[in-house]
């Protein structure tokens, strides 16, 4: 079966990439002062930001974009396969990981690796968290769209809970030497901006055609129609392409035509809760 859990710090995973070895690994991993980190929650803009660095690095060439799977250009350090691919590379490493803060926190203690945190929407994390239950086989069968919604409030789906994860990164930025907080929504509304921002951050400086070069090949449907990163390269048992897109809708408030009126109380009243002790304003529509 595929869909057997890991179990890591009370946190499920997903049991066909991750083994206790391979999180273990990711716990205590040596982090080098070159490697750039893409730390995110699940569904919040994960595989846009490994298309974006990718993008900046070269300069706005998408030949590299185009020709390998993100996940072996940005492995995720908790998964299985990560060791391999990354004793292979040689120069400056990108790394993504889902893990919480306080499960990377001692390996990243003193690290001068540059770390880019992007949150998104939760509403919009829970809609587009759901859809993909339904076409990765990898993951839990979702129930209804109310029983999810309740499981993602109690932080009991894979990868934990939500709250936990965006205020155990954002309420410790200080402790990096180089912290990045970007939002999905931010890079929806100002791309442009966006892709400069994190220019700036891992001094790279790109020519504005670059910069153009760079944000075309990043857009929602230059990433759909790329096969390294829309995973229709999984196989089918493991993705399930006939129920749903991984590339889904890209959209900032699709919450909207899901959630009811009570969902959206609901959710804003455990928010609320959850959120009071966070350093971290989020304002979200
Ligand atoms: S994962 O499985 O955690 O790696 O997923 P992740 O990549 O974090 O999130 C997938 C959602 O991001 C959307 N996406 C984009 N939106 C806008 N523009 C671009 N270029 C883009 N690339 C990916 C993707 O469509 C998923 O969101 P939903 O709402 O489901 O469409």
């Amino acid at each position: 079966r595929l869909d057997v859990a890991e179990t890591f710090y009370n946190i499920k995973f997903p049991g066909h990439m991750h083994t206790q070895d391979s999180l273990n690994y990711a716990a205590n991993f040596k982090f080098q002062d070159t490697d750039t980190v893409i730390v995110t929650y699940p569904k919040s803009g994960t595989t846009w930001m490994q298309e974006i660095i990718t993008l900046v690095l070269n300069k706005g060439d998408p030949t590299l974009a185009r020709s390998q799977p993100n996940w072996l250009r940005a492995p995720w350090l908790e998964q299985y396969y990560c060791r391999q691919i990354l004793q292979a590379s040689t120069g400056p490493r990108i790394i993504t990981t889902h893990l919480p803060y306080h499960i990377l926190a001692p390996a990243l203690r003193d690290s001068k690796a540059k770390v880019i945190y992007v949150a998104r929407n939760p509403k919009d994390v829970a809609v587009s968290y759901y859809h993909f239950h339904k076409m990765a086989n990898f993951l839990p069968d979702p129930g209804t769209f109310s029983e999810f919604l309740s499981d993602f409030l109690e932080g009991t789906v894979h990868y934990g809970s939500w709250f936990d994860h965006v205020k155990g990164w954002t309420d410790h930025a200080q402790n990096f030497q180089k912290f990045l907080y970007i939002t999905y929504e931010e890079m929806c509304q100002d791309l442009h901006g966006s892709l400069k921002k994190v220019c700036r951050f891992l001094q790279c400086s790109l020519t504005e055609e670059e910069l153009k070069f760079s944000q075309k090949h990043c857009s929602f449907n230059s990433m759909e129609e790329n096969i390294m990163v829309n995973y229709t390269l999984i196989p089918q048992e493991i993705m399930d392409h006939s129920k749903g897109k991984f590339m889904r809708k890209g959209k900032i408030g699709d919450w909207k035509n899901m959630f009811t009126e009570e969902q959206s109380d609901v959710f804003d009243a455990v928010y609320s809760a959850q959120m009071a002790d966070s350093s971290q304003l989020f304002k979200w529509e």
